[in-house]
């Protein structure tokens, strides 16, 4: 998988060399390329935005520096993103989805946002992280190409994608390390017994008891699917 990401912040994305994405990057299994948009401006200024016609406040980043970025990176096979307050909430199944592209360009914005004629010629899809506004999209963008290069194969150990909430509609049963006793609380003496039937039954009613406390309406969702 490979993500292109247009933004004027660079250096915002910075935080995507850690951990466990950091490490599919040093695999070669997914493969991230930040476009500065800045770098398609024509003018000796590097001027990239410019008052909105009609007035009100702010700026508004300029149609044609951003179709260069686009072109520049664009092949036969991309999908290209907006990540928007306007657009559909992301949510696992449509992370699930987006995994199984080949290219994706993620279009991020700043100030008032981008001249709408650019946007109606190349955005395919507009997503939204959450019913939230941010000063830019870079963050947004972050948590796409977070939760897409999960799904990615040898990303994670094998079952860690299964197991986990949201995959079967519910959300995950608790975890425990060592030591054995923390401040005088003992862990659960199920998972001590080294019966994997009786501590697998064990852990879905746990999922189960803990997604009709936390989140209800994921049971609901659930039952609607069936
Ligand atoms: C996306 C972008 C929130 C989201 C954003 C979201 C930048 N805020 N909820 N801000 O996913 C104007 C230009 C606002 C782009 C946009």
């Amino acid at each position: 998988m490979k993500f292109d990401v247009l933004t004027l912040f660079p250096e915002m994305f910075t935080p995507l060399k850690q951990s466990v994405i950091g490490k599919a990057i040093e695999k070669n299994l997914i493969e991230i390329e930040i476009i500065n948009i800045r770098d398609f401006s024509k003018n000796k200024h590097k001027k990239v935005d410019d008052t909105p016609y009609g007035g009100g406040p702010g700026m508004v980043m300029m149609p044609d520096i951003v179709y260069d970025a686009y072109k520049s990176v664009k092949k036969e096979n991309s999908k290209v993103i907006y990540m928007s307050p306007q657009g559909k909430t992301l949510n696992q199944q449509k992370v699930q989805e987006l995994s199984k592209e080949k290219h994706l360009i993620i279009l991020c914005g700043h100030y008032e946002g981008i001249d709408q004629r650019v946007l109606d010629k190349i955005v395919d899809e507009e997503i939204s992280i959450g019913d939230y506004v941010l000063t830019g999209g870079e963050i947004p963008a972050m948590v796409l190409i977070d939760s897409v290069s999960r799904y990615i194969e040898g990303v994670l150990k094998k079952d860690s994608i299964q197991e986990e909430s949201f995959s079967n509609g519910l959300l995950e049963y608790p975890q425990y390390t060592r030591p054995e006793i923390f401040e005088g609380e003992r862990v659960p003496e199920i998972l001590l017994s080294g019966h994997h039937e009786n501590i697998d039954k064990w852990r879905k009613e746990q999922s189960l008891k803990i997604t009709k406390q936390k989140r209800p309406d994921l049971i609901k969702k659930k039952k609607e699917n069936t």
